[in-house]
């Protein structure tokens, strides 16, 4: 569905926006980045402001993005999907077919929800959470005769794992006393084996989160560490939920204490405002903490309806980076929180943008004429500081960068250490790294000499808790769908993903077939089987 049936290249502003990438605003002249530009290039909404004026951008190139979000129909595809059309399909192709509704989660805040029947679902699977924690919390829900549960282990990969972690991480700050919360994703079985060293079993939650029910990395772990459970002498039923799509196969209360589900029209890497995300903060924050994040998710997906590019922080985000991206070429954007906080979240906006929009067929199943999703990463500032951006400010890639700041720090704990605040110090780090990168350095010396022209943009909010984090998550969501609609792709399926997992299980037949010492057939599969070999893994005899 959408308004937009063609890909970007074809829409009648692209040859306009061709045109004005020839001459790109330069950011070195001087007076380039003047004190009326950065005022002006200013977009805010729900407490973030989105600075901009130091992109290569003037008024003419966001005429024209504007453009280009309004012959798109991005808004409008936007609003149809928060409906419930069928978003996540591939015209005349099968595909998954599938409404997309991870903002339902937080329209339950609205009088009249955009899709009544999913924000229903949402609210009723709180009202479930809800009432199992308060079991939890009176200690009426426990294995241990009144004591309650101290620890939480989420097992889950990929979506069930990157957002909820993300945030969990952000907001630890806010954790509640006596609870902690562990993370089991990897099938290396030191992954579970370094938690499973250091909690306590028997006070010990354990969440497993898979939508599908059927992934091997989370099935692996969820019987490794319930063979913890066996040999502590433990019934493990007593210690783990099911965070599951109704219907799974791991949709089977008599193996869990309590079933939380997901629905088929929440895509993983949409999920952390699902149960997914809920049970876990729910736990490990408390439920209103929880409830906050999806007030503030839901603030933001409103402020993402604005079709004014120039005061909607998500879509000017998402148009930013497709000028970027499509028409100054540069491949990669590098997200950079001046938060330690932030920690995993440019690896949750890794899966989400790169699993959405690293596509090469459009809607209707042709191949795409312009380039797609960017290489997206970064890690924490100041850190990257003294690591990557060497390459950000002298190498022969530009990488635009997104920079995310706060004015407060969570703890209340900072101290004035030669006439600053180690807060001060951390922002004043960021504004320098976006003039530096922006206007750069003449030197005669050619080492010494900033070729400056490398474009940013400073998105920063007061202080990161429970109701910034969400709408900070809501509001990169909205630029990653945003631009995939832009570019007339689904940005709401993975079939990337399976030729991968379909050859791991060929690789897992060879060990089986080689533990059984049954004959090996080397003609079907000569390649995997050479590949074991040369790697080591396995010898003839
Ligand atoms: C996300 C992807 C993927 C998924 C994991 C885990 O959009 O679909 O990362 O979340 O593969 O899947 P399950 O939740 O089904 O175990």
């Amino acid at each position: 569905m959408g308004a937009n049936s063609t890909g970007l290249t074809e829409l009648p502003v692209y040859e306009k926006l061709m045109k004005l990438a020839r001459e790109p605003y330069d950011l070195t002249i001087p007076g380039a980045v003047a004190p009326e530009r950065i005022a002006a290039y200013k977009a805010s909404a729900v407490g973030f402001d989105l600075l901009y004026s130091t992109q290569r951008v003037d008024d003419a190139v966001l005429n024209a993005l504007q453009q280009l979000a309004d012959q798109s129909g991005a808004v409008d595809q936007f609003l149809a999907m928060k409906r419930g059309a069928v978003m996540n399909r591939i015209e005349g192709f099968e595909s998954e077919n599938r409404q997309v509704l991870h903002t339902a989660c937080r329209d339950i805040f609205k009088d009249i929800p955009y899709n009544a029947e999913a924000s229903l679902q949402a609210k009723q699977q709180l009202e479930n959470l809800e009432h199992f924690l308060a079991g939890l919390d009176s200690g009426e829900i426990s294995p241990l005769q009144g004591e309650k549960f101290t620890d939480y282990i989420n097992i889950g990969i990929g979506g069930s794992d990157l957002g909820p972690r993300a945030l969990y991480l952000a907001l630890s700050a806010y954790a509640r006393e006596n609870k902690r919360v562990h993370f089991i994703s990897n099938v290396d079985p030191d992954d579970a084996a370094a938690i499973l060293k250091r909690i306590d079993l028997s006070r010990t939650l354990v969440g497993v989160v898979s939508k599908s029910g059927t992934t091997l990395e989370t099935l692996t772990n969820e019987e490794f560490v319930r063979n913890a459970y066996k040999q502590a002498g433990l019934d493990s039923r007593q210690h783990f939920v099911a965070i599951t799509g109704q219907g799974s196969p791991m949709d089977n209360p008599e193996k869990y204490l309590h079933s939380f589900h997901m629905y088929d029209y929440i895509g993983g890497r949409y999920s952390a405002t699902s149960m997914v995300g809920a049970v876990m903060l729910g736990f490990g924050l408390g439920f209103e903490a929880f409830k906050e994040i999806l007030r503030g998710a839901h603030a933001m997906d409103l402020a993402a309806e604005e079709k004014d590019i120039r005061k909607n922080p998500p879509l000017l985000l998402a148009l930013l980076g497709i000028w970027n991206h499509n028409f100054l070429d540069c491949e990669t954007v590098a997200v950079l929180p001046y938060s330690q906080a932030l920690l995993r979240f440019p690896a949750h906006l890794q899966q989400c943008d790169m699993e959405s929009n690293g596509k090469s067929v459009t809607r209707n199943g042709q191949n795409v004429a312009n380039a797609t999703g960017p290489i997206v990463w970064g890690e924490p500032g100041t850190n990257g500081q003294h690591a990557f951006y060497q390459l950000l400010h002298q190498g022969t890639t530009v990488v635009p960068a997104e920079f995310i700041g706060f004015r407060k720090n969570q703890y209340d704990l900072d101290l004035e250490i030669e006439g600053t605040t180690s807060q001060e110090k951390l922002i004043a780090n960021l504004l320098a790294q976006v003039l530096a990168l922006a206007t750069g350095k003449k030197a005669e010396n050619p080492n010494r000499f900033f070729a400056g022209n490398r474009p940013s943009s400073i998105l920063i909010a007061d202080k990161l808790d429970p109701f910034t984090m969400g709408s900070l998550l809501a509001l990169y969501e909205a630029k990653i769908v945003l631009q995939g609609f832009i570019w007339n792709i689904n940005s709401f399926d993975q079939e990337g993903v399976q030729l991968g997992k379909v050859l791991a299980n060929r690789f897992l037949d060879h060990f089986i077939i080689g533990r059984q010492g049954q004959a090996k057939d080397r003609s079907t599969y000569p390649e995997s089987w050479a590949m074991l070999e040369a790697a080591g893994l396995f010898k003839e005899g």
